[in-house]
């Protein structure tokens, strides 16, 4: 196969879609799979353009079956103004039902045992209502301290640097330990958190690495949607760090000349290119049907597509990277995009491999999630809704014998 410099340009009037996008832009949604408690399994705020992040979305809730999801770990990156970080949680005006919570930030640190490094979460601040005015969390980079009026949070952080921000209830503290390798014993963080206001760490609370949290039970939980400031997108480039897709049709822009070069091996079903750049997604299409996933005329970038199907017994991304991909592709029509189908299970969870597959040429695009077997009756164009457009094609084909 041989590759063409691209120089089609894509019309994006062609290729507008009429649905909202679940996940376009600065959004980022927690998605399908739940964020873990520790850095071990803390989700990461990743994205596919570099953009700032203005909205972030998930949920706690005490679970009827296995385990409860109190607490949501989440490793965000600050922008270029760490006074300007800002994590606002009310869920008056954020869309959420007002539930009592606790926002904590923490460094995210490295530290070996035994020669190997583990990830730790150190902590900087809490907060559970912001002032009496704001009886909800905010963190906020510019904002000070109850327990140390004279220092803001900004000065406690660095520009273009990662962090662990939790989401808790409100009664819900971290506990860690001194010293990481021997793990004893367990000590609880904040007992002298302000009611009112952000409460700095204590000296002595600064030195435990965070395990666990203080009550394994609480009723302190809900949906949340943050508005936020200062915090840019991480990329979307290792397996652990996807971008969650719910539903379908979601179309979600990228910029390849966000993720990092890789020197990625040869492509799966087109072995004599090689990977130079990846973006990862985590879809769950939501029902089975013929599925479809592609870049097709969405850009001029040359991308590989492959997907993975992840164990729902085990639903670790990395995991299902390893395997063989169920569906792989390099070219789609005329162009260098591509495009993948196969037939999606309900409630299940797919990996999908956005690559680059040369270093010359465009690196913007779109790729589109959509569930081909599950469009609605009249859906003609099949961009999962039935509107005008549908009309003119149908109308189009009026009187002519089909095909
Ligand atoms: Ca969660
Ligand atoms: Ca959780
Ligand atoms: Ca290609």
């Amino acid at each position: 196969m041989t590759k063409t410099p691209n120089r089609m340009i894509v019309s994006t009037i062609l290729f507008a879609f009429t649905a909202i996008p679940a996940f376009a832009g600065p959004d980022w949604d927690e998605g399908a799979k739940d964020a873990g408690p520790t850095p071990g399994s803390a989700q990461t705020v990743s994205g596919t353009t570099n953009t700032g992040v203005t909205n972030i979305r998930g949920s706690t809730s005490l679970a009827l079956v296995g385990a409860p999801d109190l607490v949501d770990l989440l490793l965000v990156k600050t922008g270029s103004n760490p006074y300007a970080f800002k994590v606002d949680m009310n869920m008056v005006t954020g869309g959420a039902p007002p539930w009592a919570a606790r926002l904590t930030i923490f460094h995210k640190k490295a530290v070996l045992c035994d020669g190997v490094s583990h990830l730790v979460a150190t902590p900087i601040a809490t907060v559970s209502a912001a002032s009496t005015a704001s009886m909800y969390p905010i963190l906020d980079g510019a904002g000070s301290f109850a327990n140390s009026p004279t220092t803001r949070l900004g000065d406690l952080l660095s520009a273009n640097s990662e962090y662990y921000v939790a989401v808790s209830g409100k009664s819900n503290l971290p506990q860690g330990i001194r010293d990481y390798c021997f793990g004893m014993p367990i000590e609880t963080m904040f007992t002298d958190a302000a009611s009112i206001g952000m409460t700095k760490a204590s000296s002595l609370d600064s030195l435990l690495n965070l395990t666990q949290w203080l009550d394994p039970a609480s009723a302190e939980t809900g949906q949340f949607e943050m508005r936020t400031a200062g915090i840019v997108m991480i990329p979307a480039s290792t397996c652990a760090s996807p971008v969650f897709v719910i539903g379908a049709p979601v179309t979600n822009s990228f910029d390849l000349a966000f993720a990092p070069t890789i020197s990625g091996g040869p492509f799966f079903c087109a072995p004599s290119y090689t990977v130079t750049k990846e973006f990862f997604f985590n879809w769950t299409p939501g029902s089975a049907g013929a599925a479809e996933v592609t870049t097709c005329g969405l850009t001029g970038a040359d991308t590989g597509l492959e997907v993975f199907a992840i164990d729902s017994c085990s639903p670790d991304e990395c995991t299902a990277a390893e395997g063989v991909p169920i569906a792989c592709n390099d070219q789609c029509g005329s162009g260098n995009s591509s495009s993948v189908t196969f037939a999606a299970e309900a409630g299940r969870s797919y990996l999908v491999r956005l690559t680059r597959l040369v270093t010359w040429g465009t690196q913007t695009g779109e790729i589109k999630f959509l569930l081909t077997g599950s469009a609605p009756s009249g859906d003609i164009n099949g961009d999962g809704i039935v509107d005008g457009l549908d009309m003119a094609i149908l109308l189009g084909q009026w009187g002519t014998s089909g095909g």
